[in-house]
């Protein structure tokens, strides 16, 4: 068996529609788990819903209706983009599923036999918007002088009786831990701010809710509701067999395991902090690695209902191409960072390397064989130039699959280009186009190579497009059963000889995209 490895996004809150925010999580994240498949590995990718909360139930009841009314609604939209985005995950797990809460009161429990949790009253700052509670310390002054917490979002006193789980009893462990593990938390900035968290001392988290009741309910404790915080990072055992499926937990959820949530930049804390201190008193295995990405602003602003400029993804996908919107988000955004996007800018980039580089290469050349060669093969006989742009094509394979197993699309994508660009140079200074009076053979040479060229190149990007590669390796002929990356520097010729080969009328993949008239 296959070495397994767990990946995981962000859980979003259905309290309205997904936005591009929530689209780019999950196709990066997809990106990743197709690579990972394709290298062979055991993989199991989950992504959700996290239904539960007071910011779930309060926006209900604005709309008058049950909170899992509510949950239902938007979790349907947020399947429906995942199928539309061509999201390749394993599991949808919604938290309002039963064996997520029975996961939920078995760590609960855990917690608790290890002497962690303790029934108290909670006096604090409480923000709705993050679902979180904020020390006085953190807060900040917004207009009028009202408190804000530092995400900037509106805060509440809160009091009730509460359970809290004891994190400062944690701070060592957690700072041994990211000294021991250097990429617990990336990108490297995030880790900083974690670990100044960390040194600034942790005090004891209220676990529990009693003023409301849409959560998973406390074992043992009538009238109380876990924090939603804590049932929500619980997804990620829920999804790998915890409490009663052992077998799935040392798959997917072992000791030393490779295990990955990517998440935005917002929520690190959780998952850096709190996580892992649950999973310590619980006696449970370790993530090894919590990735924050950065945000996505439109046009450099960020986006807000009230400025009304949250992106539909779905506009977007049909507007422009999956594909288009998929590698857009990849190849543009250093994985990380923050990023921009606006109608020009996917346009460009689309255009320049999916149309013009890439599409027209692949376009030219398998119309140039439709057209010369009745369909047959061309047959090969490389000169040096020909080996050259090959093995330079195995060589940008392999810095695009260690910028894979880095978490980092953009620089692999880099490498890819710069193949494509390498085989339009070549396609240039051999202009088989000249060849086909004056030496034949030699054209069907050059054909060869390139044929070779465009097949890998399809290969090797297939996490980051995979409808359009799957779609021109299909023209191509390319075996289903062949397209992993041993295609890539192989004896390729002969293994399309023996899988049977039938080049297929060429079809452009990528339309040149416009602008319209009221943008830009
Ligand atoms: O935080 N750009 O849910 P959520 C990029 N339920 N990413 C963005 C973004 C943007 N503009 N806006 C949000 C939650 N995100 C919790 C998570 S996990 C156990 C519970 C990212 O719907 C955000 O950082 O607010 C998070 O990773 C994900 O979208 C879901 O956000």
């Amino acid at each position: 068996m296959s070495k397994p490895f767990t990946i995981t996004t962000a859980i979003s809150y259905p309290n309205g529609r997904p936005h591009i925010g929530h689209a780019y999580e999950v196709i990066a994240t997809d990106a990743i788990a197709r690579f990972q498949r394709m290298m062979g590995r055991d993989v199991f990718f989950q992504t959700g819903t996290d239904e539960h909360g007071l910011k779930m139930a309060q926006t209900a009841r604005a709309r008058g209706i049950e909170p899992r009314a509510l949950a239902d609604e938007m979790a349907g939209y947020f399947k429906v983009m995942n199928g539309a985005l061509n999201i390749s995950h394993d599991r949808f797990i919604r938290t309002s599923e039963p064996d997520h809460h029975r996961a939920s009161q078995a760590i609960w429990r855990a917690m608790e036999a290890n002497g962690d949790l303790y029934l108290g009253r909670y006096e604090g700052w409480y923000s709705v918007r993050d679902e979180a509670f904020y020390d006085e310390k953190e807060l900040i002054k917004g207009e009028g002088g009202a408190k804000l917490s530092p995400q900037n979002t509106p805060v509440e006193w809160t009091v009730e009786e509460s359970w809290f789980f004891r994190l400062s009893a944690y701070q060592d462990k957690l700072l041994a831990l990211y000294e021991s593990q250097p990429d617990f938390i990336q990108p490297e900035s995030r880790r900083n701010e974690i670990m100044r968290f960390v040194e600034g001392g942790l005090s004891d988290l209220s676990i529990s809710r009693t003023s409301f009741d849409w959560g998973v309910r406390v074992p043992d404790a009538d009238g109380h509701v876990m924090y939603v915080w804590v049932d929500a990072l619980t997804n990620y055992l829920t999804g790998c067999g915890y409490p009663d499926d052992a077998e799935r937990m040392a798959r997917y959820w072992a000791e030393g395991g490779d295990i990955t949530h990517v998440i935005g930049k917002d929520i690190v804390r959780f998952h850096a902090v709190y996580w892992p201190a649950f999973l310590m008193s619980a006696k449970l295995p370790l993530p090894k690695q919590i990735f924050g990405h950065g945000f996505l602003l439109n046009r450099g602003e960020k986006m807000s209902k009230s400025l009304g400029n949250v992106a539909d993804p779905m506009e977007l996908a049909d507007r422009f191409g999956v594909d288009q919107l998929r590698y857009f988000l990849l190849s543009e955004v250093t994985f990380g960072n923050d990023g921009s996007y606006s109608a020009e800018a996917i346009i460009a980039r689309s255009n320049s390397d999916l149309a013009n580089s890439f599409g027209n290469l692949a376009q030219r050349t398998l119309s140039f064989i439709a057209k010369n060669l009745d369909g047959r093969l061309p047959e090969p006989a490389a000169m040096e130039v020909d080996s050259a742009l090959l093995s330079g094509i195995a060589d940008a394979c392999r810095i695009f699959q260690d910028a894979m197993n880095d978490l980092a699309p953009s620089v692999a994508i880099e490498a890819w280009m710069r193949a494509v660009f390498a085989c339009n140079a070549y396609i240039d200074a051999q202009a088989p186009w000249a060849l086909r009076k004056t030496d034949p053979a030699r054209m069907e040479a050059v054909l060869a190579t390139l044929y070779e060229a465009i097949a890998s190149l399809a290969v090797m990007i297939q996490p980051v497009i995979p409808a359009s590669a799957a779609a021109l390796l299909d023209q191509m002929g390319i075996d289903a059963d062949t397209r992993g990356y041993e295609l890539i520097g192989s004896d390729f010729y002969a293994a399309l000889r023996a899988s049977g080969f039938a080049l297929s009328p060429p079809k452009p993949l990528f339309p040149r995209l416009e602008l319209v008239e009221t943008e830009g």
